[in-house]
């Protein structure tokens, strides 16, 4: 008679992320997958036979890492607007300079499909080293149509090209480009939406997100574009109340959201609207870092509320040039006082959440086999070192 599982990991601690107020420790654990599912977990003890067996060694077993939110795919870099903002200029400046989100536009028009894979591929291998296996991934930086779609073209690919779980948020309304400028509305009628329905039509589109700020979109134009993609039966979520608040946490959750994103002017109104419509707070340390806000999220008030928290890179070239989970899951405790628990369940549980999967993020019979193996002891060292891999293994959908 066959085993019933394929694949046994044995000998291992196991933070099942079962509950989300704890790492659901388990010392001498045993995971066992058959094809690209989790079948089994319990005591390394009572463990089932299995076609073949890892020895883990006492190795520390999680779910495998879930970057949230990204912005991988862009051409060129914005080095320059980091010298400028080290001589004094902020980021808004830059960005009213014609600088920022518009610079990366005309690098991204003008770079090839090949040029923006080969770009995003760099940094979704240095994501897969440190043992992600779910990307989510934006557009934002075509700003025309055909650019738009060009960049969720390079992002299914990726998924084609590694073994990688890519889920795509349409970012038209990211920011205003050059030639539409001063005319917001009639960009988000003539390109935002058009571009909309040409992705959907095409199957790039998982979900469709905004920047609802000052220097972008205003909460009424934002609402036009959560509109269409309700019309299209498409997931939304929303860039909000990172410079300002403009009340785009509140607009987010009236639709239903999957997540508000930054939230460091987030007020209790917000966070109240939040917690009742189920939408999650995605917080991206990395950015705050980066332009040296002072303003922190609302951490306790959102704890308080029960909003999940989830926490990502935001890897993008100006706001957030960073490509590690590991880091950000130290810059949250660090930077955002959050426990490394939350930022454990921030990059995995709560980072499935925010991405409306509930076949991840968690160790549990049923869920999809995507493991990271780590060379540490406890889970908390995850979060507590500090430029430093301690990757042993990476399993994604069963396979090693
Ligand atoms: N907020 C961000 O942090 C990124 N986009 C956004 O709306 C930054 C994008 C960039 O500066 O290129
Ligand atoms: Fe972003």
């Amino acid at each position: 008679m066959p085993a019933e599982i394929d694949l046994l990991l044995t000998s291992a601690r196991v933070a099942t992320m079962n509950s989300g107020e704890s790492y659901g420790l388990l010392d001498s654990g045993a995971v066992g997958i058959r094809g690209s599912e989790i079948r089994w977990i319990g005591e390394a003890a009572d463990a089932p036979a299995a076609r073949r067996t890892i020895q883990c060694d006492g190795r520390l077993i999680t779910p495998a890492l879930i970057d949230c939110h990204s912005h991988i795919v862009f051409g060129g870099n914005r080095a320059q607007e980091f010298e400028m903002r080290l001589q004094g200029a902020t980021y808004e400046e830059v960005a009213r300079a014609g600088g920022g989100i518009v610079s990366t536009v005309s690098a991204t028009r003008s770079a090839t499909e090949a040029e923006l894979l080969a770009g995003a591929l760099t940094r979704i291998d240095a994501m897969i080293a440190e043992g992600v296996a779910t990307v989510e991934v934006k557009s934002g930086y075509g700003l025309d149509i055909e650019t738009e779609l060009r960049m969720l073209r390079v992002a299914r690919r990726i998924g084609a090209e590694r073994p990688i779980d890519i889920r795509t948020s349409f970012l038209g309304a990211h920011a205003i480009p050059p030639e539409y400028a001063g005319s917001a509305d009639a960009y988000i009628d003539q390109v935002c939406i058009p571009a909309l329905d040409a992705a959907h039509a095409e199957g790039l589109v998982d979900a469709v997100d905004g920047f609802c700020e000052g220097i972008a979109f205003s909460t009424d134009q934002i609402a036009r574009v959560f509109d269409h993609a309700k019309s299209l039966r498409l997931p939304v979520k929303l860039h909000a109340e990172q410079l300002s608040n403009l009340g785009g946490a509140k607009l987010a959750a009236s639709y239903g959201a999957l997540s508000a994103d930054h939230l460091e002017y987030l007020d209790d109104d917000g966070i109240a609207a939040m917690a009742q419509a189920g939408t999650s707070a995605v917080l991206l340390p990395g950015a705050f870092y980066t332009l040296r806000e002072t303003r922190l999220p609302p951490i306790g008030a959102l704890r308080k509320a029960g909003v999940p928290m989830a926490i990502a890179t935001d890897c993008n070239p100006g706001s957030s040039p960073l490509a590690s989970l590991l880091l950000t899951m130290n810059m949250a405790c660090t930077l955002f006082r959050m426990t490394p628990q939350e930022a454990l369940s921030g990059v995995t549980r709560n980072a499935a959440r925010a991405l409306g999967l509930n076949d991840r993020g968690f160790v549990a019979p049923g869920m999809r086999a995507d493991l990271a193996i780590w060379n540490v002891e406890h889970p908390a060292e995850l979060a507590y070192r500090i430029g430093f891999n301690p990757i042993h293994q990476r399993i994604v959908g069963g396979r090693s």
